[in-house]
């Protein structure tokens, strides 16, 4: 089985947790913090590699984890940054974001990689945090979570040449004259059941690489035969070669290419416009003179684009073909991305930014606060330590939190749901945010 689609929980690892440390040594057994950084968490990183051509090995396995990063330690030690967890990738891999349908990244060259899912920030050390009227902290702050999201696979050959045309109509057979492909070929219909990638060098050295898709039958652009799941690989290739087959005679030719030029153009518009050659194929089972006809008569069908005569079994007119394809290759095949372009790979769009937001709903007896930004400043903070609890209150006084919870009906002893966590509300007695000092480093 050939498999182009596939779901994928991803989750990056989380930070290393900040280390509270106290320096001690023998003469100076009161020394200042020296608690390190916590590293960061591994990021999940998609990589497209040239050598794969199916997202098959996703088949079995579809939760991708990366590791959290090391704690931070004494003596100002930094916690160890984690190794990111890369996944391979055919290209032409485009990576969705299940739940917003954002388009993630476009790995669509060798070597094109993404951030899949982010690996959260270590977190700080006690040795951030020592002021002059405080020179002693035991605060510091749990590592960040990475970003968990579900991932939607999608592979879209990417190929110079796009071949198509109905069952029968030879597309493998000219895959293998052209290139060193080996696809399977029969004398039957349906014997392509999924893409085959060649590489065919050119007499100048460089090279066109070439799809064989399976073939295609009326309906195909609404589902029919194996239509739909393959018209869409021939929308990243830059030329089509429509193959027809001549042994169908004058008029099953002519019905022949009807039907796929029709089935092109209710796939998608972009197929429809794209360079197409059309080829007569099978013309060694054809005298000279009747072959030169039915050419003469296919080219009149669509004048717009040019008509050839071959034999995918002996190579007449092959060379010719490889040829005119290569007239007709513009530049790269179109990104589905269409900004940020890095140079190497096509940029994605980062894991949304952090919002100060949040909203306050009541659930039967408890209160549940959502915002990603708070849930991430609860995230990281050290709930054992009394000081770094007290320091999350005031900045969600400072947000507004514990007002809108006030305004919510929320009451002293009422529990209040963070993200994970659960807390039971004591209101701040200060009187008003204003009041507050507003030292604190932003949550994001
Ligand atoms: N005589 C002759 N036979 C050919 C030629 N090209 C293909 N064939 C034969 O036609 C049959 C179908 O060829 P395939 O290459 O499998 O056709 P396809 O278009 O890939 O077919 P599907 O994969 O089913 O869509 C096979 O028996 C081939 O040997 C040709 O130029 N001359
Ligand atoms: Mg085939």
């Amino acid at each position: 089985m050939f498999l182009d689609e596939v779901e994928l929980s991803v989750s990056a690892g989380r930070g290393g947790a900040g280390s509270a440390s106290m320096h001690r040594e023998k003469f100076a057994p009161r020394g200042g913090p020296d608690g390190g950084d916590g590293g960061r968490g591994g990021d999940v990183v998609a990589l497209a590699d040239g050598n794969l051509s199916s997202l098959q090995s996703y088949q079995v396995a579809r939760t991708y984890r990366a590791a959290a990063g090391g704690p931070g330690g004494a003596s100002n030690r930094h916690g160890a940054d984690a190794e990111a967890r890369v996944l391979t990738v055919p290209p032409g891999t485009l990576a969705w974001d299940v739940a917003s349908g954002q388009l993630l990244a476009d790995l669509d060259r060798s070597g094109a990689s993404a951030i899949l899912a982010r690996g959260g920030k270590g977190g700080r050390g006690n040795v951030h945090f020592a002021s002059p009227t405080h020179q002693a902290p035991r605060r510091r702050e749990l590592g960040e979570p990475g970003v968990s999201r579900s991932v939607r696979l999608e592979l879209r050959l990417i190929a110079d040449v796009g071949l198509v045309g109905l069952p029968n109509a030879g597309k493998s057979t000219l895959l293998a004259r052209l290139t060193g492909a080996r696809p399977k070929i029969a004398a039957y219909p349906f014997t392509t059941l999924s893409p085959n990638l060649g590489v065919a060098d050119l007499p100048d050295g460089g090279v066109v690489t070439l799809a064989d898709v399976p073939g295609l039958i009326e309906g195909a652009h609404d589902g029919a035969g194996l239509g739909q799941a393959f018209l869409k690989h021939l929308a990243r290739t830059r030329v089509l070669i429509h193959l027809v087959d001549a042994t169908l005679g004058e008029e099953g030719m002519v019905e022949a290419q009807r039907q796929v030029a029709t089935e092109l153009r209710l796939h998608s518009s972009d197929l429809e416009g794209k360079p197409t050659l059309l080829a007569l194929n099978k013309l060694d089972l054809l005298a000279p003179e009747e072959g030169a006809r039915l050419v003469a008569r296919l080219s009149r069908l669509a004048p717009e684009v040019a008509a050839l005569g071959i034999s995918a079994a002996t190579g007449a007119g092959c060379p010719e073909l490889l040829a005119q394809a290569e007239g007709l290759l513009g530049k790269r095949p179109e990104s589905l991305l269409t900004a940020g372009d890095a140079g190497g790979f096509h940029l994605y769009q980062g894991p949304p930014g952090l919002s100060r937001e949040f909203s306050v709903e009541r659930v039967g007896e408890t209160f549940r606060v959502a915002g990603e930004s708070l849930e991430r400043l609860v995230a990281v903070t050290d709930l054992d330590d009394d000081s770094s609890v007290l320091r999350l209150q005031r900045q969600m006084v400072r947000i507004g939190v514990e007002a809108a919870l006030v305004r919510a009906g929320a009451e002293e002893g009422d529990e209040i749901q963070i993200g994970v966590e659960a807390f039971t509300f004591y209101p701040d007695p200060m009187p008003s945010p204003s009041a507050m000092g507003n030292d604190e480093p932003s949550p994001s």
